[in-house]
């Protein structure tokens, strides 16, 4: 093209912007790329570093006054966003001895993924789930939810919200309880013993697509990955991996994240993988390396680290290892986007 046309163009582009006309010859490479495309970058956040600072917090305000006692973890690729990938939020929380974070309900759903600590829970819709290290506790969408530490520890954990789905399609609705405590109604390990058994009440009608389990333990989810290990068949991308469903329907136990635990054996190197789902680990058990591209991230107990969609990636178990995950893969399998590549494996 001559210089003569791309002065016109540009012009003709300048003289429609003021009526809110964009060509969209000007942007169709960017808009639809051959492949994706992603501000999110691999990060990886050491607990040693979060820890110490989180505890300075706990002494700068209350667990009530901050309504959640939380360091966000924010990709530096998308600096003031509040995102660890395009999709999804991720924060560490603490809460202290005695503490309460007050009873709140909003239209992001959560998981809580506990690193450090024990006696503290929370509570939805009146029933407390209590923590220990491994465990993984649901607060679907919508339901009042508060947190409480009736231990000694101070207790940590990882938070995992839809908030930038939910920010994207602008459904987002929060109230806070007029007291700071839901009513605790129920007993503690109600919703295991209805729902999370391989039984289900007669007559039960789901009020919600998310499960009705609100705590999966990790002693059940560390046995279960001990016998698939002991049964031998390990996937070369995966080692041993399950997924957290929803009893009800076998689908991803949060409709809009899929979360997930991985066993990879002693000196097991996964074979090069990648999807479409941004996806964010934390260590469990074990230390070990992961190669995203050309670079690598060498990761120890309670460390989290974030891969982008379609990163080519490899872990390398030293010891033993325990990968907790998380991504917007049931979003995306919902839609008939979600594609992996496993280098014909
Ligand atoms: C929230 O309700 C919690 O309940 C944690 O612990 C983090 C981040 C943004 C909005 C709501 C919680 C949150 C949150």
């Amino acid at each position: 093209m001559d210089d003569e046309r791309k002065q016109a163009l540009a012009n003709y582009s300048d003289k429609i912007s003021k009526d809110n006309l964009v060509p969209l010859w000007d942007r169709l490479k960017t808009l639809v790329t051959q492949e994706p495309q992603s501000p999110c970058q691999p990060y990886l956040w050491q607990y040693d570093t979060i820890r110490p600072v989180l505890l300075e917090a706990g002494t700068l305000l209350t667990a009530k006054e901050a309504e959640r006692r939380v360091l966000i973890l924010e990709n530096p690729g998308m600096p003031g966003e509040s995102k660890i990938t395009t999709s999804l939020y991720a924060g560490i929380q603490l809460i202290m001895p005695g503490e309460i974070a007050p009873a709140h309900k909003h239209s992001q759903a959560a998981f809580r993924f506990i690193i450090e600590g024990s006696g503290a829970y929370t509570a939805v819709g009146g029933e407390k789930s209590y923590m220990s290290k491994g465990d993984l506790i649901l607060t679907p969408n919508g339901r009042w939810h508060d947190h409480g530490n009736e231990g000694d520890e101070p207790t940590f954990w990882l938070d995992g919200l839809d908030i930038p789905i939910v920010k994207f399609l602008d459904a987002s609705f929060m109230q806070h309880h007029s007291d700071d405590e839901h009513p605790h109604v129920k007993s503690d390990g109600d919703s295991m013993a209805r729902y999370g058994s391989g039984m289900m009440p007669l007559e039960f009608e789901p009020v919600s697509n998310t499960s009705p389990v609100m705590k999966y333990p990790y002693d059940r989810t560390r046995a279960n990955l001990e016998k698939m290990k002991e049964a031998g068949d390990v996937d070369p991308c995966h080692g041993h991996k399950l997924m957290y469903v929803n009893p009800v329907d076998g689908k991803s136990a949060i409709p809009t994240m899929g979360a997930f635990m991985q066993l990879l054996p002693k000196g097991f190197e996964t074979a090069s993988y990648r999807s479409t789902d941004a996806t964010i680990y934390s260590v469990v058990e074990g230390t070990g390396r992961t190669k995203i591209g050309d670079e690598i991230y060498t990761w120890g107990p309670n460390d989290t680290f974030v891969v982008p969609s379609w990163h080519h990636h490899q872990h390398f178990a030293d010891d033993e290892c325990v990968l907790f995950s998380y991504s917007d893969r049931p979003v995306q399998q919902a839609l008939g986007l979600w594609r992996q590549d496993r280098g014909n494996r």
